[in-house]
């Protein structure tokens, strides 16, 4: 990471003071490329700005690559907020922020992130356009991790048909690391497709929740012990950084594909996953429907034409790993590449890069 927006190539970078609010914001536009940059507002106690900028910038990066290959017509962008949300968040705040987002004049649409939820997201809505994530009741799209875990179920599937010549988990064992508001869902959805489920979670609600609602899922101590079970598919549906030296050199499955953001702890472990044989799902692409579902919101909020367009995962996913054998390189890398590829292609187009 790197708080030098020149070096990166961002496109736009905008610092949003608000004194009477306590309002301290930036906003990071990569790419609008192939349309406005959607991202979404990450709300945290940052140690310094430089910390709240590096964030911003490899985050808003992240997302054009996302969006990119998430097939929207939607470049990439994301907001920090600097600050506590357990001692700032206001009405006051929020509305101030949502009139720098609206000054943008729709360059950047936001969204939920980290310490920002629907309710945040009407608020914003208050003072401008160009918002999604918004509650059902306001037009809005509302729980993203409904389409994040469908998703997320698409693209393991395209995985396992490239690893086991079937596009299902029947008869598989998938372990998921975090019950949280996707795991839930995917845990549905392979109990549905025949898969026999392993799973662990920090929280004992989480715990609880499996064993009264889904009794045939096996449950382990903890993601070590989950790394290390006889599973064929590791899903790592908690924080980020699941995927270090350690982790990937104790895992039996042979298949990664699960919702957390930025799996890998740091860059070189998609190379240590290739040379154990291990196939990784790219995290951005097959956590892409929740950001496909806020985005359907631009449109007026339609569930089944985002299902549809979440579906795709699975399309997207199988050409990336066709792409990662002919081109002789790690999915990540054939992802990126693909997302460069259209970046380029559609933005010449537009005279934008
Ligand atoms: P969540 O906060 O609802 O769930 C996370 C779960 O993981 C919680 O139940 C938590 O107790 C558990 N957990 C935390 N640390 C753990 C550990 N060390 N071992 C086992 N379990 C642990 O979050 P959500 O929304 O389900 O998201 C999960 C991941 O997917 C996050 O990384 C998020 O960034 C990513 N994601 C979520 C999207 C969404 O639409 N909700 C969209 C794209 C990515
Ligand atoms: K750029």
């Amino acid at each position: 990471t790197t708080d030098d927006p020149e070096a990166t190539g961002h496109e736009q970078v905008v610092f949003c003071q608000d004194k009477q609010t306590g309002l301290k914001a930036i906003i990071g536009i990569y790419s609008t490329a192939l349309g406005p940059a959607l991202g979404g507002t990450r709300f945290y106690p940052y140690d310094s700005e430089e910390a709240a900028l590096a964030d911003v910038l490899d985050l808003s990066r992240g997302m054009a690559y996302k969006n990119a290959l998430a097939g929207l017509d939607l470049g990439g962008g994301k907001a920090v907020i600097w600050g506590d949300p357990e001692q700032v968040k206001s009405e006051a705040l929020l509305r101030a922020y949502g009139r720098f987002v609206e000054s943008l004049g729709g360059r950047y649409y936001t969204a939920c992130d980290v310490g920002t939820y629907v309710p945040d997201m009407d608020v914003i809505a208050r003072e401008t356009r160009y918002v999604t994530g918004r509650s059902v009741e306001h037009g809005g799209a509302g729980d993203s991790s409904i389409l994040t875990a469908w998703g997320v179920f698409q693209g393991m599937r395209a995985a396992a048909e490239h690893v086991w010549g079937v596009p299902t988990l029947r008869g598989r064992r998938v372990g998921v690391a975090g019950l949280g508001k996707v795991g839930k869902y995917l845990v549905g959805h392979l109990s549905e497709d025949g898969a026999e489920v392993v799973a662990t979670d920090v929280n004992p609600r989480a715990l609880d929740w499996a064993r009264t609602t889904h009794p045939e899922v096996h449950l382990v101590d903890d993601a070590t012990a989950l790394v290390a079970a006889d599973i064929d598919v590791y899903a790592p549906c908690a924080l980020g950084g699941a995927l270090d030296d350690d982790t990937v050199a104790a895992l039996r499955a042979k298949v990664v594909a699960g919702a957390a953001n930025n799996q890998l702890a740091h860059s070189g472990v998609e190379k240590l996953l290739a040379d154990r044989g291990i196939l990784y799902a790219p995290d951005y692409v097959v956590n892409a429907g929740g950001v496909i579902q806020v985005a359907d919101e631009i449109e007026g909020f339609d569930f089944e034409r985002a299902k549809l367009r979440a579906t795709r995962i699975y399309d997207t996913t199988r050409e990336i790993l066709r792409l990662a054998d002919t081109d002789g390189v790690p999915p990540a890398v054939a992802a990126d590449r693909l997302a460069e590829r259209r970046m380029a292609e559609i933005g010449r187009l537009r005279a934008i890069h």
